[in-house]
């Protein structure tokens, strides 16, 4: 049986080891550094097994032992900014929290895919490969797949279509200065410009870059976390059924896209070794140079990594 630990049990963790539990992915650990809450929380979704009809193992733990020989390992852990914390406080905070699970994983999961979800993403993706010391194709970050999903749902209030039909890409670092890119974006196949007027494709990219703002705003507290749990499912799907799917993803690049030891979100092939590869566009140039502003943002900020 496939084993998938997830750690944090806050709403992006909880939600999906609820998902992944009703899809049958595989038995399913859930650690948190507070007491009783995975444990609670495995408890209350084992209960719902006979009503649900799944049948795999939800283990509620504060004891890293637990995730021993997991095949994948996806961390949601981490602080929400709060009001008065720099970007730079979380930097901190997060990649301490990154650098401590980083270690467990080592000692207790050291052949398991890493799926990093805690944000600023991009940068926590570095910080867990570095700290790991995981060969590059392991670990990877989650913030494309949304971007992208939000993207698909924006276009499909647009064109008054079914959101399963919108096949959407959505490159770069995961925050402000992420890339929806309408020329990779088709309808059923059909290119999204031959159906969209400029003004409602902009108003879909603006939306998608504001995206998670948006859900917070509406919240008031927390952030987002059904897609979210959704994205995560389906990047865990392709590693663990090997589908080879083509999805973005936060990746380390070794001179892909003309850049070097950086993390930011690209297509990759993804199965059972994680990344299989990382797929080249032929960006516009204006594209390619948004890129690579956004890396040189990156580089400055992870100066402040501890690494
Ligand atoms: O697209 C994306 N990548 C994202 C990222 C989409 C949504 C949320 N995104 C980020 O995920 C968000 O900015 C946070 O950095 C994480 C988790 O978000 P969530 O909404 O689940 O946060 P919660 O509800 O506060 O849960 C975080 C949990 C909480 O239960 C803490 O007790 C726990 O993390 N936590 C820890 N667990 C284990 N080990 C350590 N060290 C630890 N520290 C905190």
């Amino acid at each position: 049986m496939v084993k998938i630990s997830v750690v944090g049990a806050g709403m992006v963790g909880a939600t999906l080891v609820q998902r992944l539990a009703e899809s049958e992915l595989g038995d399913l650990v859930m650690i948190d550094v507070v007491d009783g809450l995975p444990q609670g929380k495995a408890l209350d979704l084992m209960e719902s097994a006979p009503l649900c009809g799944f049948d795999v193992d939800v283990v509620g733990s504060n004891d890293y032992r637990d995730i021993e020989s997991s095949d994948v390992v996806v961390v949601t852990a981490g602080l929400p900014r709060k009001p008065g914390m720099t970007r730079d406080d979380l930097i901190r905070i997060n990649s301490g929290i990154i650098r401590d699970i980083s270690s467990k994983v080592v000692e207790y999961a050291s052949s398991a895919i890493l799926l990093v979800v805690t944000n600023p993403l991009d940068l926590m993706t570095y910080a867990a490969l570095k700290y790991t010391g995981f060969e590059p194709h392991r670990v990877l970050g989650m913030g494309g797949v949304l971007d992208s999903a939000r993207f698909a749902y924006f276009i499909a209030l647009e064109l008054d279509c079914s959101p399963t039909d919108v096949q959407a890409m959505v490159i770069g670092s995961h925050g402000d200065m992420m890339l929806p890119l309408p020329e990779y974006t088709t309808v059923s196949g059909i290119p999204i410009r031959e159906l969209l007027s400029s003004d409602a494709l902009s108003r879909s990219v603006s939306r998608t870059v504001n995206a998670g703002a948006e859900i917070v705003d509406l919240l008031k507290t927390g952030s987002a976390f059904y897609a979210p749990s959704a994205a995560i499912v389906r990047m865990v799907e392709a590693v663990v059924h090997n589908q080879r799917r083509i999805m973005p993803a936060s990746v380390y690049l070794d001179g892909k896209y003309g850049l070097k030891d950086i993390c930011i979100g690209l297509p990759v092939r993804l199965g059972r070794g994680g990344v299989l590869d990382v797929i080249e566009l032929d960006l516009q140039s204006e594209t390619m140079d948004a890129l690579h502003r956004s890396t040189d943002s990156l580089r400055t900020l992870i100066s402040s990594l501890e690494l």
